[in-house]
């Protein structure tokens, strides 16, 4: 049932968050820190970024204690480390499932229980365009059905805000929480 060859679902790929491909969230956070908006990060940027990944992995890792840490002693014993690591592993497959499963009910044209080329495509073409009715729904402030230069700016600040928020949450950590 599963070709092997077939290391990544590219059928996750159009998912915003979930499955997104790294270059395009390096891409994204890069944006996301490059306040004068040069395409690099200069020493000051860098650090903010590196402040905020400190300030995500410590949310992260005090979000796992808490969840995790049965006997209250404020450390992960081996034993509830590896209670942790299968029980998030475990919700990121459901996850993954409840996804394949959402996208092959709207998607699956033929039924075979699978996504054809062409059936990907559609849905890739549904996402593009429903994105870009959000994106107008969000960010269109005059209504005009486009988005203007300004607009665009607001939208690129307001993304830039979640995604810095996101990484200070220790959402999507690049690290492991500490040992
Ligand atoms: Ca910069
Ligand atoms: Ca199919
Ligand atoms: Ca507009």
């Amino acid at each position: 049932m599963n070709d092997p060859s077939e290391v990544n679902d590219p059928s996750e790929v159009n998912d915003p968050s979930e499955g997104e491909r790294p270059e395009r969230r390096h891409q994204r956070v890069l944006n996301a820190y490059d306040l004068d908006r040069d395409g690099s990060l200069n020493d000051q940027e860098q650090s903010m970024l590196a402040n905020d990944l400190v300030i995500g992995c410590e949310a992260h890792r005090e979000r796992i204690i808490e969840a995790f840490d049965a006997d209250d002693d404020g450390l992960l014993s081996e034993e509830e480390r590896a209670l942790a690591q299968e029980s998030i592993d475990a919700e990121r497959m459901a996850r993954r499932e409840l996804r394949r499963v959402e996208r092959l009910e709207s998607f699956d044209l033929d039924g075979d229980g699978e996504l054809s080329e062409a059936e990907r495509e559609a849905a890739r073409e549904f996402h593009q365009v429903q994105r870009e009715a959000e994106r107008l729904e969000s960010f269109d402030l005059d209504g005009d059905g486009e988005l203007s230069e300004e607009e665009i700016t607001a939208m690129r600040d307001t993304h830039a805000e979640e995604t810095r928020e996101r990484i200070r949450q220790g959402e999507r950590p690049r690290h492991h929480p500490r040992r």
